[in-house]
C-alpha cells in the first residue's frame, strides 16, 4: 500500500454500453468512487477519475442483432444515455471516454504488438461452436443445453446454474444457441492466449501476500479462490469483425478479447485526458508513487485482480492497482437487479422521476453500499432515509439555525468566540470520515459525517436559543454561532456524498470562495458580522403516494415477466438470502376461495380474482392468465399472503397475493391445504 501517494489514478469499470445501466452498477462501482475522488480534491491532490464506455464485445454485438441494427447504433444510442446520466448523479469523471476512439484501439493494439513481440502468446486452434445463423462463433454464455452433471437441462457454456459445476460448451448435451434458437456446429479456429498459469507464483506473492492485509476480505476471498483453483490459459482473441483488430498480418476476422481491450481502455483515456489538459498521462500509469485504484463491481473482480495485473506484469512499464475495492450486489425490493428483466430502477428513469433529487439517490445508496455483502434497496427505504434522515436531521438543522439567525440578527452572523470543545468534536469527525473513506469505508463515512448534524441538532434542542434569546441573549448567541461553524464543516464534509446540497448550503451561507478539507475542523470558519444568504429548501419530504407509483410500475413489471419467463425458462432458482424466524411471522398467510375472476383489460397476463379470505372478501391482482382460465379458478380454494402493501396494478388496488408453485415445465399450480379448510385459516 502507498501511503503518501504523489498522484492518484481512480479507474471506475467501463460500462458495457448495450443498454441503460441501474443503480446497482451506481452503488457497486461509481459512487464510491465518486466520493473518493472528491474528498482527495478536496484535499487538494493531484486525482485523475477515469471512465468511459466499454463499446467492443459480444453484449454490444448480441444487442445489435435483438435491435437489429449495427453496434454502431447501439454504442451511439446507450452511450450518451449512460454519460448524461452520470453526470446528472453528479458522478465527476474527469473524463468519460469510449473505447470505439482511435487513441484507444491503438494504446490497445500497442500492448498486443508488444506482448508479441516478446513472445508471450501461445497460438492454438481449437474448435468452438459457431451459429451459423447469426454468423457468430459463440460466447460460452451464448450457449445452452442439457448439464452433463445433474441432467439440468438450461445449463450455460459455461457453467450450470442449478449443480454450479463449470463446464466447458462442448459438455453440454444437446447445446442450442441462445442469439438464434439453432443448434451450433463446431468450426476450428486459432487464437492466441495468455498462458496465465506461469504468473501464478508472480500472483501470489504480489496479491495473496503482499496484499493479504490491504484488500477487502470480498476482494482478497474471490482473488484466491481462483488461484487456488488453478489458472488457466486465456485467449486474448476472438472470432469476429466488432472489435479492435488483432494487428497481425494473419488475423484476418479476428479482434482484440474485450477483457484485453477494456481495461487499457483507462490507460488510453487517460492519454486523452492528458491531451485535452495539456498534461502528461505517464505519470498516472507509470511512476510508483502513484496509486491506481480500481473501482468495480463483484463481477468484474476477477478482471481487475488476476488478468489485467498480468497484462501490466507482462508489459513492464505500468504500475499495479494499489487497491480493487469492489462492491458485491445490490438487490431490490428481495430480488436480484436485472434490467433484462425489467427488475431493476435505472439511472435515467430515476432522473425522470426524481429530477430535481440527485442527493436522495447518493444519500440512500451510499448509507446501503453492497461494501461486504450483497445488500438491498427499496423504494420504502429510499422514503424513510430522504424524510428521516435528510430532511429530518440534516435539513432541518440547517434551516432551523439559518431562520434563528435571520429572525433574531437579520441574518448576521453573532460575534463570539469558537468553542474548544466543538473544534475537538469536528477535528474528530473529520479525522473519522477521512479514515473510513481511505479505507474504503464509504457507509461509515457517511455516518460519521451525519452525526455531526445530529450533534448540532442535539445542541440546539439542549439550548433553546428560540427561548433564551430573551431570558439569556448571550447564550443564545453562542450556541447559533457555533451552529453556523458546525453548517460550515458540513458544507465540506458532506460534499463527497451530497454533492449537489454541499453547493446548496455554502449559497446559504453566503460563502464566496468554496471552502476546502483543510477548512474543516475549524470552529471559527464563519467570521461574526458575516451576513448570511438566505434560507432554502434543501431537502423535501417524498409522499407515500409518489412511493407507491414506484413500487406498482415494479410490480406490474413483475408480474409480466414472470408470467412469461414461467413458460420459456424453465428452472430451479437458487435460494434466496436467508431470513430471521421474525420475518417469517411477519407474513400472514391465510386460507381463502376465489369468488370470481375476470381478465384485466390490456394485460394479457394479469387475472383480477375476488377472494373470500373469512374475515373480508378482496381485490387481488394475479399474473395467471397464461395459466388458468377465469372460469376454471372459481371455487378453488388458495393460499393468501394477506397482509403484503396494497398496490395498484393497472388501475386496479390489488390486496395481498396468491401463493403458486412452478414446476419443472413452468407450469404454475395453486398452493393450498389438502382437505378444504375453513377460509382464513392461518398458514404457518
Ligand atoms: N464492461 C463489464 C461491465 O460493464 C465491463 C467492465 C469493463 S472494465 C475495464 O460490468
Ligand atoms: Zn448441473
Amino acid at each position: 500500500m502507498i501511503n503518501t501517494p504523489k498522484q492518484y489514478t481512480v479507474t471506475a469499470a467501463l460500462p458495457y454500453v448495450n443498454g441503460s445501466k441501474h443503480i446497482g452498477h451506481l452503488a457497486g462501482a461509481y459512487l464510491p468512487a465518486d466520493v473518493y475522488v472528491r474528498l482527495k480534491r478536496l484535499q487538494g491532490k493531484d486525482v485523475v477519475f477515469i471512465c468511459g464506455s466499454d463499446e467492443h464485445g459480444t453484449p454490444i454485438t448480441i444487442q445489435a442483432i435483438k435491435e437489429n441494427c449495427t453496434p454502431q447504433q447501439v454504442i451511439d444510442k446507450y452511450h450518451n444515455l449512460v454519460k448524461e446520466s452520470f453526470a446528472s448523479l453528479g458522478i465527476s469523471f474527469d473524463i468519460y471516454h469510449r473505447t470505439s476512439a482511435p487513441i484507444h484501439h491503438e494504446t490497445a493494439q500497442e500492448f498486443f504488438t508488444d506482448f508479441y513481440n516478446k513472445g508471450l502468446f501461445d497460438e492454438k486452434v481449437t474448435r468452438q461452436y459457431y451459429d451459423e445463423e447469426a454468423g457468430l462463433f459463440l460466447a460460452d454464455r451464448y450457449i445452452k443445453g442439457t448439464c452433463p452433471n445433474c441432467g439440468h437441462d438450461s445449463a450455460y457454456g459455461d457453467q450450470c446454474e442449478k449443480c454450479g459445476k463449470s463446464l466447458d460448451p462442448t459438455d453440454l448435451i444437446n447445446p442450442v444457441s441462445t442469439v438464434s434458437g439453432n443448434k451450433p456446429v463446431l468450426k476450428e479456429t486459432k487464437h492466441w492466449y495468455l498462458p496465465l498459469q506461469k504468473y501464478e507464483p508472480w500472483l501470489r506473492k504480489w496479491l495473496l501476500e503482499d496484499h493479504a492485509k490491504d484488500w477487502k476480505a470480498n476482494v482478497y476471498g474471490q482473488s484466491k479462490s481462483w488461484i487456488d483453483g488453478g489458472l488457466q490459459p486465456r485467449a486474448m482473441t476472438r472470432d469476429g469483425e466488432w472489435g479492435i483488430k488483432v494487428p497481425l498480418p494473419d488475423a484476418e476476422g479476428k479482434v482484440l478479447y474485450v477483457w484485453f481491450d477494456a481495461p487499457i481502455g483507462y490507460i488510453s483515456a487517460t492519454k486523452q485526458w492528458a491531451l485535452d489538459n495539456n498534461k502528461a498521462w505517464e505519470p498516472y500509469w507509470k511512476e510508483a508513487d502513484t496509486k491506481l485504484i480500481h473501482f468495480v463491481g463483484k463481477d468484474n473482480i476477477v478482471f481487475h485482480c488476476i488478468i489485467f495485473p498480468i497484462m501490466l506484469h507482462c508489459h513492464g512499464d505500468y504500475i499495479l492497482p494499489d487497491n480493487v475495492p469492489a462492491n458485491e450486489f445490490l438487490n431490490l425490493e428481495g430480488d436480484k437487479m436485472s434490467t433484462s428483466r425489467k427488475w431493476s430502477v435505472e439511472m435515467h428513469q430515476y432522473l425522470e422521476d426524481f429530477p430535481d433529487k440527485p442527493d436522495a439517490l447518493r444519500y440512500c445508496l451510499l448509507s446501503n453500499l453492497p461494501e461486504n455483502k450483497d445488500s438491498e434497496f427499496t423504494w420504502k427505504d429510499f422514503q424513510t432515509k430522504n424524510n428521516s434522515e435528510l430532511v429530518a436531521i440534516l435539513g432541518n438543522f440547517i434551516n432551523r439555525v439559518l431562520v434563528l439567525t435571520h429572525k433574531f440578527y437579520a441574518g448576521k452572523v453573532p460575534d463570539k468566540k469558537p468553542c474548544d470543545e466543538l473544534q475537538q468534536f469536528l477535528i474528530e469527525q473529520k479525522n473519522k470520515i477521512d479514515e473510513a473513506i481511505d479505507n474504503y469505508r464509504f457507509r461509515e463515512g457517511l455516518a460519521e459525517m451525519m452525526n455531526v448534524a445530529r450533534h448540532g441538532n442535539k445542541l440546539l434542542t439542549e439550548k433553546e436559543p428560540w427561548k433564551t434569546f430573551k431570558t439569556d441573549p448571550e447564550s443564545a448567541a453562542v450556541v447559533l454561532y457555533d451552529c453556523i461553524q458546525i453548517i460550515a464543516n458540513l458544507s465540506v464534509m458532506c460534499e463527497p456524498f451530497i454533492p449537489f446540497s454541499a453547493v446548496k448550503i455554502q449559497h446559504m451561507l453566503g460563502v464566496q470562495t468554496p471552502f476546502n478539507w483543510a477548512d474543516v475542523g475549524r470552529a471559527d470558519l464563519i467570521p461574526g458580522n458575516h451576513q448570511l444568504g438566505s434560507p432554502t429548501l434543501l431537502f423535501e419530504k417524498i409522499e407515500d403516494e409518489i412511493i407507491d407509483i414506484e413500487i406498482q410500475k415494479l410490480y406490474a413489471n413483475k408480474l409480466e415477466i414472470v408470467a412469461s419467463e414461467a413458460v420459456v425458462v424453465p428452472s430451479v432458482a437458487p435460494q434466496k438470502a436467508e431470513i430471521t424466524f421474525d420475518d417469517f411471522e411477519k407474513m400472514d398467510i391465510r386460507v381463502g376461495t376465489i369468488l370470481t375472476a375476470e381478465k384485466v383489460e390490456k394485460a394479457d397476463k394479469l387475472l383480477k380474482l375476488s377472494v373470500d379470505l373469512g374475515f373480508e372478501t378482496r381485490a387481488i391482482v394475479s399474473g395467471i392468465a397464461a395459466h388458468f382460465k377465469p372460469e376454471d379458478i372459481i371455487g378453488q380454494q388458495v393460499s393468501v399472503l394477506a397482509n403484503l402493501a396494497p398496490r395498484k396494478i393497472r388501475g386496479v388496488e390489488s390486496k395481498g397475493m396468491i401463493l403458486l408453485a412452478e414446476d419443472e415445465t413452468g407450469k404454475l399450480h395453486f398452493v393450498k391445504t389438502k382437505e378444504i379448510t375453513g377460509n382464513g385459516s392461518i398458514i404457518r
